[in-house]
């Protein structure tokens, strides 16, 4: 008898933050050691990730995961009953080829996906370790949180055509420290919604930021920057911004729809280029084009050497799409969402890829969450520099939050804040 087996894998139908369902697994190991991990979910999704299995039926609007869940239940959970449970690339490499897709749509990217976490999950505890430790042995930076404290784009019902408005505290002592300088930003931001506005400009966004009724780019980074500086953090943050352009392509599959007018890919760039040259502390952009037109890419990439150039959708946490990118001199840096691949090594691996081109690795949630923190232990292993959270507000991004400042606790004098060297890689 081995002494690590998978005993049991159940599912369930639980909801996310927005609404909509989502997968809940549980993987025993050893008839003691439970992992429980629930999936994560886009809104502004690139074409490629790995498949979400959806019901497709009447009830939750097609979104159901029920057709999902059954895949676990009667073709996951028999194949990999009594399977050591503590070697999670043998795990995953079993998920995909039961899988037997590129896209993983026969299974489903989230079924998948629930049994990588939760098993990972399991072995963690079977192995008596945090997650982050049993995931790396090395496991000790603690990243900047890129917070989205303003949101635009498929996020919010406002105007805003830019998805996310992000705060970088750089400068920070710690991550604790971090969250305290996010959460003194995200307040005063809130009073000066308030009072230039009034109370409709206070609403939330998918993912916790403000969606103020703003149409300018230019006028969001002021707001922010307003903000910053009346909280007397200017030399210790720095900005981010997410086009999540995929979503602004219009129909010619050429010309983008942004703020007001059609605007070709040249012309994006150069509104990208007046926004950074107004406000020089924006040092990170992602998915500033959509992600096919790689000669765009190429051109941003160049022109915009001193920033970071972010490929989200372009590279879907993706190995072969990160090395063309790295072939083609597409972007500089690549976000990692564990769900648009599918399993936990290819994350990793899709990490390394990124890494050893000198590629900065952001880990990244997804708009769609629950109270797991499970990315939280893995940005920690993969001591990744920068981990995009969504805004400060709601408990499906404060539990990243928190179980970040758990980690920090935990890791005590081990722990090193990324800081200044967030594009480093501190391994
Ligand atoms: C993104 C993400 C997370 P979504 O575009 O980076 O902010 O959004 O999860 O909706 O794809
Ligand atoms: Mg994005």
């Amino acid at each position: 008898m081995k002494s690590d087996p998978i005993t049991d894998i159940r599912a369930i139908e639980i909801l996310d933050n927005r609404g909509n369902p989502t997968i809940r697994s549980y993987v025993t190991i050893d008839n003691r050691f439970v992992g429980i991990a629930d999936v994560p979910s886009g809104s502004s999704t690139g074409s490629f990730e790995a498949k979400e299995l959806r019901d497709g039926e009447k009830r939750y609007n097609g979104m159901g995961v029920k057709t999902a869940i059954g895949n676990i239940e009667n073709i996951i959970k028999p194949a990999l009953m009594g399977v050591h449970g503590a070697n999670q690339r043998n795990i995953d490499y079993l998920l995909n080829e039961l899988d037997g897709t590129k896209d993983k749509s026969k299974l489903g990217g989230n079924a998948i996906l629930a049994v990588s976490m939760a098993v990972a999950k399991a072995a963690a505890k079977w192995c008596r370790l945090p997650l982050y430790r049993y995931l790396n042995a090395g496991a000790h930076v603690l990243p900047v949180p890129q917070a989205c404290l303003i949101n635009g784009g498929l996020h919010a019902g406002n105007d805003l055509d830019i998805q996310e408005y992000c705060v970088m505290p750089v400068g920070a002592k710690s991550f604790t420290h971090a969250v305290q300088i996010l959460s003194e930003i995200f307040k005063e931001l809130g009073r000066i919604l308030l009072k230039t506005m009034g109370k409709n400009a206070t609403n939330s966004s998918e993912d916790g930021g403000f969606a103020p009724p703003l149409d300018s780019s230019f006028k969001a980074m002021e707001i922010l920057s307003q903000a910053v500086k009346n909280c007397g953090y200017s030399d210790d943050v720095e900005f981010g911004l997410d086009l999540a352009a995929s979503g602004l392509l219009t129909d010619d599959g050429k010309t983008y729809q942004f703020e007001g007018k059609r605007r070709t890919s040249r012309e994006m760039i150069d509104y990208i280029k007046d926004l950074v040259k107004a406000f020089p502390k924006i040092v990170s952009i992602e998915d500033p084009l959509d992600e096919k037109d790689y000669e765009g890419w190429i051109t941003i990439t160049q022109e915009l050497s001193d920033k970071m150039i972010i490929g989200d959708d372009i590279f879907a946490t993706n190995v072969d799409r990160i090395k063309m990118g790295v072939e083609k001199k597409i972007a500089n840096a690549i976000l990692c969402k564990v769900n648009q691949i599918g399993t936990i090594t290819e994350a990793c691996d899709a990490a390394m890829m990124a890494t050893s081109n000198s590629y900065p690795v952001v880990m990244s949630v997804r708009s769609g969450e629950t109270e797991d923190s499970v990315l939280s232990d893995i940005s920690c292993a993969l001591n990744s520099g920068l981990f995009k959270t969504g805004g400060i507000r709601g408990s499906d991004r404060g539990t990243n939050y928190n179980r970040f400042i758990e980690i920090e606790h935990e890791l005590g004098l081990l722990a090193q804040y990324a800081g200044r060297h967030y594009k480093g890689t501190l391994i």
